[in-house]
């Protein structure tokens, strides 16, 4: 088993794109990815009466600031594209202590992301800003869901940072697999 602690975090480029990656020293804290899925890079621009007037980057600062609380160090990114979504979640294997996930409209049609996920053996977090229950019913089922630990829905941008709080927790899973001390 790869040891769950990592020595690097991506980060966002300002300069270009806020999803852009660049790897860069933190200190050695179990990682969390957070991975957000298609249009939520339009948080804040439309649909303020369903998601609010967050934008993407407000929830990255508040992933990164319940991380530095809590230990962990945080990995947020967003795609507008199913194959990246599964690229980093395949990446990921091994080298993180938990998955947050808002999988967006993929939630909902993505047999891709779910096989992608049953890859890893640390907790998956499912978010959603709004409660797709309570919509529309093709927004009714999740393909992630059978495989989340914890499910946090319409609880908007603070939904994420609970999860990060939420049991089983990643550090629970970091805690499971690191080496016995007896
Ligand atoms: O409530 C959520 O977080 C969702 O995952 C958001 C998805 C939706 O397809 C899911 O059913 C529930 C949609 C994200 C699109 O976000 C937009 C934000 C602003 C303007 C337009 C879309």
């Amino acid at each position: 088993m790869v040891p769950q602690r990592v020595m690097t975090q991506t980060r966002p480029n300002p300069d270009t794109n806020p999803t852009h990656e660049r790897a860069r020293p933190v200190r050695d804290m179990p990682l969390i990815l957070v991975l957000n899925g298609p249009n939520l890079n339009m948080l804040g621009v439309r649909e303020p009466e369903i998601y609010g007037r967050h934008t993407l980057e407000d929830i990255r600062a508040l992933c990164e600031s319940a991380g530095a609380r809590l230990g962990f160090s945080i990995d947020f990114r967003q795609s507008n594209h199913e194959g990246e979504l599964v690229e980093w979640i395949q990446q990921a294997r091994g080298a993180v202590a938990g998955l947050v996930i808002n999988a967006a409209a993929y939630t909902h049609t993505s047999v891709a992301l779910h096989d992608a996920l049953k890859l890893l053996n640390v907790p998956i977090l499912e978010v959603h800003l709004s409660n797709p229950k309570t919509r529309e019913p093709f927004r009714h089922i999740s393909y992630i869901e059978p495989l989340a630990a914890a499910v946090f829905a319409g609880q908007g941008p603070k939904g994420y940072a609970c999860l990060l709080y939420t049991s089983p927790s990643p550090r629970d899973g970091l805690l499971s697999r690191m080496p016995s001390s007896a």
